[in-house]
């Protein structure tokens, strides 16, 4: 059986893995290029961005009008009990600055991510962090790891533009778990001239929504009924169990069943271009926007390939994010989905989006509204 001390401990073993020379390296203002120039980032400008709980992101350009610069941000990783469904079932989550998935960070090509990651005491495991985006030392991951009470500091160069995930890995079992538990969110690097469309022509949004889907492991009890635990290390076990079964009991967009729709509905109007980021870090999905489309989607997410056009649903891969640009032609309300229907509909993966404005008569309408069938018809198709 893995014990809650059993599995600290292996997590506290991969952090030693960690090369001393790379922290090192990595502390330093003197960074080097592999031609041997040296790079001087304290002449970089410094800019601070305060991150935004999703589906909401934090302000942002789209087209860089200023120079590539360092941007700190700033997460605190919070274990804490969460609900997961309108039916009480309790999850002890691990969580990037308190929300699942964590928070979007938007930088631009050439831009310097530097992250402050702090574990507090109140906390009971190591954490790290690996961004996809990144590169070397694990994606940040062999650089990050903190035990309670510890705070690192760690800064990549954004060289590929597009949406990447970033997760915790604490190495062995424990990377699995933390993930499903909830730690996971999720990077977009623009292009310094902006997006470009399929003809290479500039092309903006009006919101970003960003949905970080997730698929959980609750235990459930000889009763048939699901488990509560007092603290993360003691669900460990049971949840394994459930994890290996690779048969998850929820499948939800940000953190809960219903934690986007009724009064958190995502909200958009007539005319107006919503770019959908969604991410997946372990299991992969197929985003549908029922009544809607993907006027352009870059489904692996990354900016430098041209988008596809049209889509009616499209693949985000297990442990990566994709963006999905969309202009609202019609009002009303949307469902954006995992096209998986049992996953949307009975494990909870679905979102709404409320639209304001004029309806359009031309692009659909109710010619006959449902009304007992005539008798015409009846005899013409032969019915009783
Ligand atoms: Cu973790």
């Amino acid at each position: 059986m893995i014990t809650r001390r059993n599995a600290l401990k292996s997590a506290v073993f991969a952090s030693m893995a960690a090369p001393a020379l790379i922290q090192k390296a990595a502390a330093s203002e003197e960074a080097m290029k592999p031609d041997g120039a040296p790079v001087d980032l304290s002449k970089l400008e410094r800019r601070n961005v305060e991150l935004v709980a999703p589906p909401f992101v934090h302000e942002h350009e789209q087209v860089a009008t200023l120079e590539p610069a360092i941007i700190e941000f700033e997460m605190t990783i919070i274990e804490k009990e969460l609900e997961i469904d309108d039916e009480g079932t309790m999850l002890q989550a691990m969580t990037f600055d308190g929300s699942v998935p964590g928070p979007l960070m938007v930088v631009h090509e050439g831009d310097f991510v530097e992250l402050t990651l702090i574990n507090p005491e109140s906390n009971s495991m190591p954490h790290n962090i690996d961004f996809h985006a990144a590169t070397g030392g694990l994606g940040g991951g062999s650089l990050t790891l903190v035990n309670p009470g510890e705070m690192t500091v760690l800064r990549f160069k954004a060289t590929r533009p597009g949406t990447f995930v970033y997760h915790c890995a604490p190495g062995g079992p424990m990377i699995p778990w933390h993930v499903v538990s909830g730690m996971s969110g999720a990077i977009m690097i623009l292009p310094r001239d902006g997006l470009k469309d399929h003809e290479n022509k500039p092309i903006k949004y009006d919101t970003v929504y960003y949905i970080g889907e997730n698929d959980f492991y609750i235990p459930k009890d000889a009763d048939g009924n699901y488990m509560r635990f007092e603290d993360p290390g003691s669900s460990y076990a049971d949840t394994l169990e459930v994890m290996n079964g690779l048969i998850p009991t929820h499948v939800v967009f940000n953190g809960r069943a219903g934690a986007l729709t009724g009064d958190n509905a995502l909200k958009s109007t007539v005319g107006k271009t919503v770019l959908f980021v969604h991410s997946q870090a372990n299991r992969d999905t197929r985003p549908h926007l029922i009544g809607g489309h993907g006027d352009l989607v870059w489904e692996t997410g990354k900016f430098n390939n041209p988008p596809e056009r049209d889509l009616e649903t499209w693949f985000i891969r297990g442990g990566s994010a994709g963006a999905a640009l969309y202009t609202f032609l019609q009002p009303g309300v949307y469902a954006y989905v995992n096209h998986n229907l049992i996953e949307a509909v009975n494990l909870g993966a679905t979102a709404h989006v409320v639209v304001d404005g004029e309806w359009d008569n031309e692009l659909m309408a109710q010619v006959t509204e449902p009304t007992a069938l005539a008798d015409a018809y009846k005899s013409k198709k032969a019915l009783p």
